[in-house]
C-alpha cells in the first residue's frame, strides 16, 4: 500500500513530505483542511487522537509526531539520509529531540509574530523575546557547524532535514543569524534542496 501522509505542505507535514521527496518514496498526500476543522473530525482523530498533522500510514503502521515520522522513514528506506550505525542513529535522534525541545517553540513564535499572523495581531515583544531565547541554541548549532557542513556524518541526513525544518521558522529574524553565519549557510543550503521545494509545492 502506498505511504499516506496526512496534512498540508504549509504545516509540519512538510517534514515527512520532504523526506519522501528526498528518497523518491511513492506517497499519497491526504490533505487535512484545518481551516474546516478536518483535523478534529472523528475520521482523522482515529488516525491521530491528538488532532494534529502530520500523521502517516505506512501499510497499516500509523505514526504521528513529525520528527518521528521522518526518522522512521529514513531508517526504513536507508540510503544517505539514514543512520549508518547505532552511533549515527543516536546523534540523529539527539539533534531531532534538541530541535523540538530547545528551538521549535521560540522559532514558531518568531514565525507567527513576524510573518504568519495578520500585522494587527502580531506581538513584536514576543517575537523579540523569542529571538533572544533562540540565541543560545543557535550558538550551540553554530559551534557544531564550525568544522563540518552537516550535523551528522559527512552528508545531508534526516538530522539536517529535521533541524532545518524547525529553524526555517526563524528565518523572519535575520538578526539571529548575524552571529551565526554558518547556521544561515547550512539552513539556506538545506532549504535550497529540490526535494524541499517539491514538498512545499506538493
Ligand atoms: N509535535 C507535533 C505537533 C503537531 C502540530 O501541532 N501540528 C499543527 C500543524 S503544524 C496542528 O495540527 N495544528 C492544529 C491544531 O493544533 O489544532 C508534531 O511535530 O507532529
Amino acid at each position: 500500500m502506498t505511504l499516506k501522509i496526512y496534512g498540508i505542505p504549509r504545516s509540519r507535514a512538510l517534514r515527512p513530505l520532504w523526506l519522501a521527496k528526498e528518497l523518491g518514496i511513492p506517497h499519497e498526500l491526504v490533505r487535512v483542511d484545518m481551516t474546516r476543522g478536518e483535523h478534529h473530525s472523528p475520521a482523522f482523530l482515529a488516525i491521530n487522537p491528538n488532532g494534529h498533522v502530520p500523521a502517516i500510514d505506512d501499510d497499516g503502521l500509523v505514526l504521528w509526531e513529525s520528527l518521528a515520522t521522518t526518522l522512521y522513514l529514513a531508517k526504513k528506506h536507508g540510503g544517505p539520509l539514514a543512520p549508518r550505525d547505532l552511533a549515527e542513529d543516536g546523534l540523529m535522534t539527539m539533534w531531532s529531540f534538541w530541535a523540538v525541545t530547545e528551538a521549535e517553540g521560540h522559532a514558531l513564535k518568531i514565525l507567527y509574530n513576524r510573518a504568519l499572523k495578520p500585522e494587527a495581531e502580531r506581538n513584536a515583544a514576543e517575537a523579540q523575546a523569542s529571538v533572544e531565547a533562540l540565541r543560545k541554541p543557535t550558538a550551540v548549532l553554530e559551534a557544531h557547524l564550525k568544522d563540518r557542513p552537516f550535523l551528522v556524518g559527512d552528508r545531508f541526513t534526516v538530522a539536517d532535514l529535521n533541524v532545518a525544518s524547525v529553524y526555517s521558522y526563524a528565518k523572519p529574524a535575520p538578526e539571529l543569524f548575524e552571529q551565526a553565519p554558518r547556521v544561515l549557510a547550512w539552513l539556506d543550503a538545506a532549504l535550497a534542496r529540490p526535494a524541499f521545494g517539491a514538498a512545499r509545492n506538493a
